[in-house]
């Protein structure tokens, strides 16, 4: 009893700590769901409210509406294709043209049909402790950052509460544990909901299987079937199985019915664990694997005998292990002992609080731990956080920059093992993806386009606007592939994954790539997301084109392999539409004058012609002070209004401009006026992108390391501190990423001057360090610490 009494004492005092700079904390419950904590293991995720009566939104990554459908290409289309592409030469209608690129060219299938499905909420755990919200004082929620554990108190009837919640990696499982500090004070009712009408919930062995499948909405076709097994451990007290009256919404109306629970009565302390699965395989064509049953058995099983402690040292060992390769410190004000939706309202009067910053960027961090983890899907639209079936935008993979911008600080902020799910999830892609770049292109290599699932769905359209053809969506996300090597120089990486997806990218714009005015090369039809008219003057997908042949040079003499087609792209490179400069200084988004006019006013949150300074490489800031100034122009004219995402992409465009103070105007706006009281990015409504974008952003101002030393070269220029803002004039940052394989082990500055840096290279060389305007080329032994100075010497 004395042990017992001990170690609720403990943790008690864990809870009672000043909130950390690396927490979020609240002192009443939250009333929406993006005010609540999400949390998660890559692949389950949960949503914990922390109301005196607890509500749990619970997820897994994997679960969606719709199949693998076998006829998403339309045959035939490639017909129409070659009428588009007539037609844009001889300046037909536009009417016209998107007539034939909706009626005939477009799939039939995809984004808004029911094959294409959504991603879906799982269920809902509804605890029912017998606490009033008015009759509990002290309370206080708080996310901890540093160990992805949420944690809730407050006292009711002069006893201290506690609840603990996670969700484990190394245990596949989401985990919770109530505390009392007087024995014997745990009562509660524990019941499930869920959103789908084919669902079960039973109880044996004092555990709840909650079954169900996903309905289609078509006769005839299977949807996905999924479980969660619900497991209670007790310490004192007494579990029992009950009935509690539940209720599914059937389309406007709701089926009440009696569901069963478990109750628990006077208990000392209650864990509970959560396995959930679904019968998913991420292989194309069908998609389906293993009984989702069998797959939670397997989990329970690999921890059975565990107890709440081992779960939870394991969870925060594997955890720390990613999140502590990273810690930014900005030397200023701190307002960490003000609850985060007050510290937020403080910052949005005085944008004086820089740790609110840090704790935003790290949180972007946190979000990418807790939503893209080897062995899962890639993060999507929400991450894996979802309270409906049917979610903004479906919560689907959009390639016009969401996607990619989920991944974008991945490997700079030093979280390189997150981007596993995106390879995964992309060398799958592929396969459909070839399938209709040869029907819908008669071309070679792979293709996909505005919006993707985890069906494998490539083809353009449905018809439901010209963004749907937006074709350049797998060379674009194929920056993102191409930066994981650059930063990780792992070259088993390069041939066995990288390379496949890099090559038969551009295998396809070497098939498809048109011959336009001038004898220039160009994507014909093209349209610049979300924006403006199908055309052949577009320069977004030229820009992005550029880089992936770029990308695909270097490649091949890195794996010093497939040269004759090196060339190829190198003769093509040279006559791709080139970039040019508008009347009114800007950077051109298209190349027909006439779509320019509006440039002054035009305010749209795509700013995609922009890809050539972030996050392409085609313009780089004071290399080509010619297309720098005009892309300062061209942002200058988007303005510094943006929706959330935007916002974030803003951020990392003006780091790559070197306006450290413009990028941290946005950031800050970004901080104050684009998330919710609980962190998450509002679009609105809630988007993740811009989270990571915003992390990237801010990771973007203190380095880059983007110029290669030579035309197709593969090392780049470290650049540190690149775009200071004078906000921040002195701090530190451990744990970034260079290109080139460089960790920044450590740096700090003094009064906006670098004062030291600690740097290791996984490759023995000469590595290129530039500071203000110091150069210098630093030898470094692989995996070997050196420290260089403020004049770059050690
Ligand atoms: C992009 C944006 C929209 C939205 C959607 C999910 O295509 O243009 O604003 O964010 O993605």
């Amino acid at each position: 009893m004395l042990i017992f009494l001990l170690s609720l004492f403990a943790s008690s005092l864990y809870a009672d700590q000043v909130p950390n700079c690396d927490s979020l904390w609240y002192q009443q419950p939250p009333t929406k769901w993006d005010d609540a904590f999400p949390m998660g293991n890559g692949r389950l995720g949960m949503v914990v409210y922390g109301t005196a009566d607890e509500y749990i939104i619970f997820n897994e990554d994997s679960i969606w509406s719709g199949w693998s459908e076998k006829n998403n290409d339309r045959e035939g289309s490639f017909a129409a294709l070659q009428k588009i592409r007539k037609l844009l030469k001889e300046d037909a209608p536009p009417a016209e043209i998107n007539k034939i690129a909706m009626d005939d060219f477009c799939s039939l299938h995809g984004y808004g049909k029911p094959d294409f499905g959504a991603y879906q909420s799982f269920f809902n755990a509804h605890i029912d402790f017998g606490h009033d919200q008015e009759d509990i004082s002290n309370y206080r929620r708080r996310l901890d950052l540093s160990t992805a554990v949420a944690d809730i108190t407050y006292v009711y009837n002069n006893v201290n509460y506690q609840r603990e919640y996670f969700s484990s990696y190394p245990g596949q499982v989401s985990v919770m544990r109530f505390t009392a500090d007087k024995t014997g004070s745990i009562d509660l009712l524990f019941s499930l909901s869920s959103l789908h009408k084919k669902t079960s919930v039973i109880v044996k062995d004092n555990t709840l299987f909650l079954d169900g499948q996903v309905d289609t909405g078509v006769v005839g076709q299977d949807g996905m079937k999924f479980q969660a097994q619900i497991q209670f451990q007790i310490k004192g007290g007494k579990i029992s199985q009950t009935e509690v009256v539940s209720e599914i919404p059937v389309g406007k109306n709701k089926i009440v019915y009696p569901a069963p629970a478990i109750k628990i009565e006077d208990a000392d302390e209650v864990v509970v664990i959560m396995a959930g699965a679904t019968n998913y395989k991420l292989q194309w064509p069908d998609y389906t694997g293993g009984d989702p049953s069998d797959k939670n058995a397997k989990v329970l099983n690999a921890i059975k005998g565990k107890s709440y402690e081992d779960l939870i040292s394991e969870h925060i060992k594997d955890y720390k292990n990613l999140f502590d390769s990273v810690k930014l410190e900005i030397a200023g004000t701190d307002r960490s002992d003000l609850p985060t939706d007050t510290r937020r309202k403080e910052y949005k009067k005085t944008v004086d609080d820089p740790a609110l910053e840090v704790l935003v960027f790290h949180f972007g961090r946190y979000l990418m731990i807790s939503s893209s983890r080897p062995g899962g899907l890639p993060a999507n639209l929400q991450g894996l956080w979802n309270n409906t079936n049917s979610p903004p935008w479906l919560g689907d993979y959009h390639l016009n920059i969401n996607l990619q911008m989920n991944y974008w600080p991945v490997d700079l902020c030093n979280l390189s093992e997150c981007m596993e799910p995106l390879t995964d999830w992309l060398l799958d892609l592929q396969k459909p993806g070839a399938k209709t770049a040869k029907i819908h292109y008669n071309s070679r290599g792979w293709v996909a386009h505005h919006s993707a699932n985890i069906w494998g769905f490539t083809s353009p359209g449905p018809n439901r606007g010209v963004h749907m053809l937006e074709a350049e969506s797998a060379a674009f996300i194929c920056q993102n592939v191409w930066d994981h090597y650059a930063y990780t120089a792992d070259k088993d990486y390069l041939k066995n994954q990288a390379w496949p997806l890099l090559k038969g990218a551009a295998q396809f714009w070497v098939d498809s790539l048109q011959e336009v005015d001038g004898g220039y090369l160009a994507v014909v039809p093209a349209f610049s997301p979300e924006h403006g008219p199908l055309t052949d003057s577009a320069y977004f997908q030229v820009m992005v084109v550029w880089d992936l042949f770029s990308n695909c040079i270097k490649a091949s003499e890195i794996l010093d392999i497939d040269h004759e087609f090196a060339n190829q792209l190198k003769i093509m490179r040279e006559r791709l539409m080139p970039l040019q400069i508008g009347e009114y200084g800007q950077l051109q988004e298209w190349r027909d004058q006439n779509l320019e006019k509006n440039v002054k006013t035009d305010k749209h949150r795509h700013f995609s012609h922009l890809y050539a300074v972030y996050p392409g490489k085609q313009i780089i800031t004071g290399k080509d002070p010619k297309f720098t100034k005009a892309a300062i122009q061209s942002m200058n004219f988007r303005g510094d209004g943006a929706t959330g995402w935007s916002m974030g992409w803003k951020v990392n465009t003006w780091a790559r401009l070197l306006d450290g103070n413009r990028a941290h105007k946005l950031a800050s706006t970004f901080v104050s006026s684009r998330v919710s009281d609980a962190l998450w990015c509002l679009h609105p409504p809630f988007q993740i992108d811009g989270n990571f974008g915003y992390t990237s952003g801010i990771a973007e101002l203190l380095l880059q390391s983007h110029i290669p030393l030579k035309a197709d070269g593969a090392f780049y220029e470290i650049h540190l501190l690149p775009a200071l803002p004078d906000k921040w004039a002195s701090g530190s940052i451990k744990g970034l990423k260079a290109r080139g394989g460089v960790l920044i082990d450590h740096m700090s500055w003094e009064n906006k001057e670098l004062k030291n840096i600690q740097v290791k290279a996984n490759t023995t060389g000469k590595y290129t360090f530039v500071y203000k305007d110091r150069k210098f080329e630093v030898q470094l032994k692989k995996n070997a610490i050196v420290s260089l100075n403020k004049y770059l010497i050690n």
